[in-house]
């Protein structure tokens, strides 16, 4: 789980730097959120299970098998992504081999799409789960009530998790979300949680009873990660203009990287040598990632009408 956040991390610090540098369009980052979405992921059988990640999700998509060269490919927008073949936006998600759905750029509309094909799992009467993500502003849409909805009707073997990261671009949580998230479930028949999104073993811990529970059959569950954004929301966007500097230096102190490598090195898990090896490990992953992404050839133009019209 270590080693997958720091994957996360590393790639995404990388990503910014092809941003700076002019390569890269556009990055979204998951920084802050990795132990929300490897502590959930680590529960699933990836290519038999299926995921709807939302954008921030590469904590997600690179515990289900997905690599920094992936990822680095689909944000220069190459040809050998395996999200789109450089067709979509970064950090739109998509992978036959591993059930990773095709993300919609819409706030939400995997929600209802995760209870469909949790239907389908139930209908065929196969063990499969689904688990579908978001941030906390894709619960004021109607897609996710919708979709709570009708996973309580079916007792469907859906996992939501909502990682709750207090913004929504520049509109903080206070302006966002009525009550609580994960008090909403109730209304729905179904439990709902709250956990520290930061704590990478309270979500794995949360996420493998949701998980246990849907592969029983005894329907869904909501997961509502407790977590923070470290970056502005995108490379698009100034953070200065919406939030205080000592907000965002006090969640830096609860980084859910440094707080689980602090508890491997006094549970005597992870050695500072251990430690070393494999962040040097990473770190040249991610270095080998980027050369051989900025080195990639692009799609074609014409490759842009691939999947979309039967005849161009
Ligand atoms: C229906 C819809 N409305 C608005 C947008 C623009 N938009 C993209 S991301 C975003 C913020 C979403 O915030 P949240 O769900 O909390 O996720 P976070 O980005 O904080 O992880 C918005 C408003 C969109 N993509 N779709
Ligand atoms: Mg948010």
């Amino acid at each position: 789980m270590y080693r997958y956040m720091l994957l996360a991390r590393r790639t995404d610090e990388r990503s910014w730097i092809l941003n700076r540098q002019g390569k890269a369009a556009f990055v979204i980052s998951c920084q802050g959120q990795e132990a929300a979405q490897v502590g959930a992921a680590y529960n699933l059988r990836p290519g038999h299970d299926y995921v709807y990640p939302y954008y921030r999700d590469h904590g997600i998509v690179m515990t289900l098998g997905m690599t920094p060269r992936d990822e680095l490919l689909a944000l220069l927008g190459r040809r050998e992504d395996p999200n789109s073949g450089g067709r979509q936006m970064p950090g739109h998600f998509s992978s036959r081999e591993l059930n990773i759905v095709t993300a919609s750029a819409p706030i939400g509309v995997q929600y209802p799409q995760a209870a469909g094909t949790a239907l389908a799992f139930k209908m065929r009467g196969e063990d499969g789960v689904v688990l579908a993500c978001g941030g906390e502003a894709s619960t004021s849409g109607g897609d996710w009530h919708e979709a709570m909805n009708l996973a309580g009707i079916h007792d469907l073997p859906v996992v939501f998790m909502i990682e709750n990261n207090v913004y929504a671009i520049s509109v903080p949580e206070k302006f966002q979300v009525a009550g609580s998230i994960a008090g909403r479930a109730e209304g729905y028949g179904f439990p709902g949680v709250a956990v520290d999104g930061n704590d990478v073993l309270a979500v794995y811990e949360a996420a493998r009873e949701a998980v246990a529970r849907a592969r029983r059959g005894e329907g869904p569950t909501l997961i509502e990660a407790r977590t923070y954004r470290m970056t502005a929301h995108s490379s698009d966007d100034d953070d200065r203009r919406y939030r205080e500097r000592e907000e965002i230096e006090a969640w830096r102190l609860k980084d859910p990287i440094t707080r689980f490598e602090k508890y491997l090195l006094e549970h005597g898990v992870l050695d500072e040598f251990q430690r070393d090896e494999l962040d040097e490990e990473v770190k040249a992953e991610v270095k080998e990632a980027s050369a051989y992404a900025e080195n990639a050839p692009f799609a074609d133009p014409d490759e842009g009408f691939a999947g979309v019209y039967a005849e161009v």
